[in-house]
């Protein structure tokens, strides 16, 4: 008996909130025109804490353009390598730089350093945040305090990637 009074007033749930989502239904039909990808969400509903996944593919690119976190948060990145391609060739990472740092400038530097897992060796305070380099289905998560609000670059730094993999992280 318990049983069947759960399932009904879950099914009531699910009529009212049906209900009552109208616009919320409408804007889901609304076929989105942005050809780029949506930045990722934030997936964690802890407050002051940005937990976001990004990946990378055998195409050179990243799946996302844009990462999106409030300032003050702590921010849980995590990239995986979906690609089948070896490390050495098609390795990547995520680095994101400070303002005023030259994107290309950086990555052509770093392209060089390999020993140094594509990081510019001394330069480590241009750097907000980043991963190692990851081959074929490894994945990295790494943690740190979103910078002030701003617009942030971040790149792969593995030879001649940054072209193709860059994007925008935004502190909001
Ligand atoms: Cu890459």
């Amino acid at each position: 008996m318990k049983k069947y009074t759960l399932i009904f007033a879950s099914a009531a749930v699910g009529f009212l909130a049906s209900c009552g989502g109208n616009s919320e239904t409408a804007q889901e039909s609304t076929p989105t025109e942005t050809t780029a990808p949506e930045s990722t969400e934030t997936t964690s509903g802890e407050e002051g804490i940005a937990e976001l996944t990004i990946e990378s593919n055998d195409d050179m690119k990243y799946n996302l353009k844009t990462l999106e976190v409030k300032a003050g948060d702590q921010v849980i990145l995590t990239l995986i390598n979906k690609g089948t391609m070896p490390k050495e060739a098609m390795g990547h990472n995520l680095t994101i730089l400070k303002q005023g740092i030259d994107l290309e400038e950086y990555a052509m530097a770093a392209s060089k350093a390999k020993d140094n897992g594509y990081q510019v060796k001394g330069r480590e305070g241009d750097v907000i945040a980043h991963t190692k380099i990851l081959g074929p289905g490894e994945s990295e998560t790494i943690t740190f305090n979103a910078p002030e609000v701003g617009t942030y670059k971040f790149l792969c730094t593995f030879p001649a990637h940054y072209g193709l993999m860059q994007g925008d992280f935004i502190v909001k």
